[in-house]
């Protein structure tokens, strides 16, 4: 249970942004294992994938296009609720809805300018993480994990 993992990234505007420290930073503090970790430059076929379930929305081809307007800073945390405590502190896809405290409340105004992205269950994740890290995911230990989990 302590090994569920999630993709998280980090957009282009929000790499732009310099918000890459301060994202990873609050995963970190939580205690989530950070597994994998690199800037990339999405192709539009990966982002059609990564997005499939939104391709017929009218605001899909401003979404690949905003994807694809800089780097994205991926990574992969794993850890006990990973996805749920993902989605959490991420907040609401909305700013304008999300709670104070949550990145979109804290670095952002508009859904289209959200600045992070986190899977939605364990399944996508699972299938994400597969899509953005073809290469693979090492497992590693770490002997904090005695002091996170009891
Ligand atoms: P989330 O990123 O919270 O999982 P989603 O999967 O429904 O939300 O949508 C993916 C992204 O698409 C979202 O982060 C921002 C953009 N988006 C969603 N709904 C939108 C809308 N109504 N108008 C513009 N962009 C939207
Ligand atoms: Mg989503």
């Amino acid at each position: 249970a302590n090994e569920e993992r999630s993709f998280i990234a980090v957009k282009p505007d929000g790499v732009e942004r310099g918000l890459v420290g301060e994202i990873l930073r609050r995963f970190e503090s939580r205690g989530f294992k950070i597994l994998a970790l690199k800037l990339t430059h999405p192709t539009k076929e990966l982002l059609s994938e990564h997005y499939g379930d939104l391709s017929s929305k009218p605001f899909f081809p401003k979404l690949l296009a905003y994807m694809q307007s800089g780097p994205v800073a991926a990574f992969v945390i794993q850890g006990k609720g990973a996805v749920k405590i993902g989605r959490a502190m991420l907040g609401a896809t909305n700013p304008q809805d999300s709670a104070p405290g949550t990145i979109r409340a804290d670095f952002a105004l508009d859904i289209g300018k959200n600045v992070c992205h986190g899977s939605d269950s364990v399944e996508s994740a699972e299938r994400e993480i597969a899509l953005w890290f073809p290469e693979g995911v090492k497992p590693y230990t770490r002997s904090v994990d005695a002091l996170i989990y009891e």
